[in-house]
């Protein structure tokens, strides 16, 4: 059985005594070898850290799941969050196996289906708010500090000590560092958190080296890269439709720390690595997580060289989430024929 992020990871997260131990088996998420693009990219050894299979599809359930255990040993008894999806799906689902009430402010558009979907199975009060996620986001941090609510967004200190967990499982399973991780930023909550994971890894002595993070925006949402906030994102990669991270700071000093990379891909370049990691790599994820593999061949194309290095790409969402644009792709014939084996003969060429 899978032991899960807080009994897996209790030495290292803010466990103590009094924290209840429960998992709806997050983690331990496979990290799979690239077949195609490692090649294009010219990296023998390139991965895919599969953080759709976690239990709700994200990497949002590693750190729920210790943001809402701390919420319960210090007497919460309400959760709320504001979310492009993800997150509202992990909080609704880990506030259900508790038993605690669960709110979540999503914005009125751009939420894919299989997330509220989620939200709304997993039984989660639904607030759609006229207006984008960061609007959604002003509303419930202002919220939780006149009311005792407890936020569940990436502001929550716990949610970064649970995903940084990944980058624990990286050098477990590489048996050090690898030299570059490239990973989507949204709200910048999760390159924020495996640097702070590669960092304690470093000082704990589980690698001596440690990678550059390299985080990509989407570009009608690259707030970091650009240097200001973006009143009105827009990205066909709806989880990173953020225009004011607010781990905009910490975000930075990952980059610095790291002598890593902050940029930006276009959608055009999301929907370029969203096809191929699912027709050469096997791998049906999101928009938002395939702009990861999208920087990585936007870099190489522009002449970094990983020759004899060792990548992973963060691949943070499953496809399922978004089936919408899956069917906004090239459509491909999907013809009806009577069942019977002499009509599918024909149509297959076996006549
Ligand atoms: C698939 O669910 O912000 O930079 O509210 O869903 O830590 O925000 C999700 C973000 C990457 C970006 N990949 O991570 C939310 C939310 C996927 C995501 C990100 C998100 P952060």
């Amino acid at each position: 059985m899978k032991r899960g992020v807080l009994e897996r990871f209790k030495e290292y997260l803010p466990v103590t005594d009094n924290t209840p131990m429960f998992s709806l088996g997050e983690g331990d998420t496979p990290l799979v070898k690239s077949r195609y693009i490692g090649g294009e990219v010219g990296c023998e050894e390139l991965y895919f850290k599969l953080e759709g299979c976690n239990p709700t599809g994200s990497f949002k359930d590693r750190g729920m799941v210790v943001a809402v255990a701390k919420a319960i040993e210090e007497g919460g008894t309400r959760l709320v969050c504001a979310s492009t999806g993800n997150t509202s799906a992990s909080a609704a689902a880990y506030g259900a196996y508790c038993g605690i009430p669960t709110t979540v402010f999503v914005p009125n558009e751009n939420v894919a289906g299989g997330k509220l979907a989620q939200a709304i199975t997993y039984g989660a009060s639904i607030l759609r708010i006229k207006g984008n996620f960061d609007a959604a986001f002003r509303l419930v941090v202002e919220l939780t500090k006149k009311h005792p609510l407890v936020l569940v967004n990436s502001l929550n200190p716990y949610r970064l000590e649970g995903q940084k967990t990944a980058a624990f499982e990286i050098i477990e399973e590489l048996e050090s560092a690898p030299d570059y991780v490239f990973i989507p930023v949204g709200n910048a909550g999760n390159i924020s958190a495996y640097w702070m994971g590669f960092k304690q890894a470093h000082q704990m002595e589980w690698t001596s080296s440690m990678p550059k993070m390299m985080g990509f925006e989407a570009e009608g949402a690259a707030a970091i890269v650009k240097g200001a906030p973006i009143e009105e994102p827009e990205t066909i990669a709806s989880g990173i439709r953020v225009g004011n991270p607010a781990n905009w700071d910490k975000a930075l000093v990952a980059r610095d720390e790291s002598g890593g990379a902050i940029d930006s891909v276009t959608d055009d370049e999301i929907m370029e690595a969203y096809e191929l990691m699912a027709r050469r790599e096997g791998i049906f994820c999101e928009p938002a997580s395939a702009a990861s593999v999208a920087g990585l061949l936007k870099l190489s194309r522009n002449g970094l060289h990983l020759n004899g290095g060792k990548a992973v790409c963060i691949i943070t969402g499953t496809g399922l989430k978004d089936p919408d644009i899956a069917y906004s792709l090239e459509p491909v014939a999907m013809d009806e024929y009577p069942a019977k084996l002499s009509a599918v003969e024909k149509a297959l060429d076996l006549a």
